[in-house]
C-alpha cells in the first residue's frame, strides 16, 4: 500500500516538474514580465529600436523583391494607388558619417546601375526621374541617397536618380542644371514625371509620394528650417514634381538666373502664366529635414534676379528648354546614381 502511494507521489512530482519546465520555456519566449529581469528588458528594447532604424534605412528585401523582372510569364498587375509598405513618420539624422560605400552596400541587391529601380511584382504608377543640381556637396549626397532610395523603393516607383554636377567654379546656375537633368534623363528612358530636389532636403514621412499629379506639385511644404511652415504662399522651391507635359508647357526653367535666388519664383510665374496652378500635399505629411550648411562658394544671392522676375511673360517663350545649351563633360553610372558633369558656360565666379 505504502509503495503504491510512494509511486503515485513520484509520478506526480515528475509530472509537476515537466509542467513547470514547459511553463518556464514558454514564458521566456513570450517575455512574460514575471520572469523578465531588467537586463533582459533592456536588451529587447535595444533590439526593437535597432529594428526600427534598420527598416527606416533598408527596405524589406522579402516584400520588395529584387530589381529583377518577375519570371512567371504572367503580365504584372499595376501597383496599388497607395503603396502597401509605407512606414509613415521616419527618423532622420545627419550626425552619422556615411560614406557612399556604406550607403551602397545594403542597397546593392535592389538597385541597377545609374540609381535605377522598378518594382518586381507590379507595374509602377509612374516613371520618375529625380533631378538633383550639384556642386561639391558629397556629404549631403550620401545622406540624401541613404534616406531617399529606401523611401522611393517603398513608394513602388520606376525611378532613376540624376545628379547634375556643374563643372568648374564659375557662378552656379541651379535652374540650368535642372533643365539639363530633364533633357539628359529623357535620353535614358521615357520618364513621365520629373522631381527636382535640393540635395539637402530629406522627407520626414514616406507618405509624401514622389509622383506627379494633374498640377505641378510642391512637395517640400513644411521644412524644419522654416519651423515647418511655408515662408510665403507662392514658394515653389526645394522639392517639386512636374509631369513631362507640365514642364514642356512652361518651357522648363529660365537659363539666365545666375547665382542664388529667383529661379524657383520664376518657375512659379511660368506655371501661372500658362494657366496652371500648383498643388501641395498636407503639411502634416510633407515635412522635411534640411541639412545645415554654410553658403556655397560662387553662389551668392544675385540682386539682379529680383528684377528679372518682372520679365517672365516676355522671356518664357524664348528662354528655357528651347534655348538650352551646354556641354556634357562626363557621365558616370554608379549603382546609386547617374552623375553627369556639365559645362554650363558660367561667367567667372
Ligand atoms: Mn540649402
Amino acid at each position: 500500500m505504502l509503495k503504491t502511494i510512494f509511486n503515485f507521489l513520484m509520478l506526480y512530482a515528475v509530472f509537476s516538474l515537466v509542467c513547470f519546465s514547459v511553463f518556464l520555456l514558454y514564458s521566456k519566449n513570450s517575455n512574460l514580465l514575471f520572469f523578465t529581469d531588467p537586463h533582459h528588458l533592456l536588451n529587447t528594447t535595444n533590439k526593437t529600436s535597432l529594428n526600427i532604424e534598420k527598416t527606416t534605412a533598408v527596405p524589406d528585401f522579402h516584400q520588395n523583391g529584387t530589381a529583377m523582372p518577375a519570371t512567371s510569364g504572367r503580365p504584372l498587375e499595376p501597383c496599388p494607388d497607395i503603396p502597401p509598405n509605407l512606414q509613415g513618420v521616419l527618423y532622420v539624422e545627419f550626425r552619422t558619417n556615411r560614406t557612399l560605400e556604406d550607403v551602397r552596400r545594403p542597397l546593392s541587391p535592389l538597385l541597377q546601375q545609374g540609381g535605377r529601380y522598378k518594382p518586381a511584382n507590379c507595374v509602377a504608377k509612374q516613371k520618375v526621374a529625380i533631378i538633383i543640381p550639384f556642386r561639391n556637396r558629397y556629404e549631403h549626397l550620401s545622406h540624401w541617397l541613404h534616406y531617399l532610395h529606401p523611401i522611393l523603393i517603398r513608394q513602388q516607383l520606376d525611378y532613376g536618380v540624376y545628379v547634375i554636377n556643374q563643372e568648374g567654379d564659375g557662378v552656379f546656375n541651379k535652374a540650368k542644371l535642372m533643365n539639363i537633368g530633364h533633357t539628359e534623363a529623357l535620353k535614358d528612358y521615357d520618364y513621365e514625371c520629373f522631381v527636382f530636389s535640393d540635395i539637402d532636403l530629406v522627407p520626414l514621412n514616406d507618405r509624401n509620394l514622389y509622383r506627379c499629379s494633374d498640377k505641378p506639385r510642391h512637395l517640400s511644404v513644411a521644412v524644419d528650417k522654416f519651423n515647418f511652415t511655408l515662408p510665403y504662399n507662392t514658394i515653389f522651391g526645394g522639392v517639386t514634381a512636374l509631369s513631362r507635359e507640365q514642364f514642356l508647357k512652361v518651357n522648363g526653367f529660365s537659363n539666365t538666373f545666375w547665382g542664388w535666388g529667383g529661379e524657383d519664383d520664376d518657375l512659379y510665374q511660368r506655371i501661372v502664366f500658362r494657366g496652371m496652378s500648383i498643388s501641395r500635399p498636407d503639411s502634416v505629411i510633407a515635412r522635411y529635414k534640411m541639412i545645415k550648411h554654410g553658403r556655397d562658394l560662387h553662389n551668392d544671392r544675385n540682386p539682379d534676379n529680383v528684377q528679372k522676375l518682372k520679365e517672365t511673360p516676355q522671356t518664357i517663350d524664348r528662354d528655357g528648354l528651347n534655348s538650352l545649351s551646354y556641354t556634357v563633360r562626363n557621365i558616370r553610372k554608379d549603382l546609386l546614381y547617374t552623375f553627369i558633369t556639365v559645362d554650363v558656360q558660367a561667367p567667372a565666379g
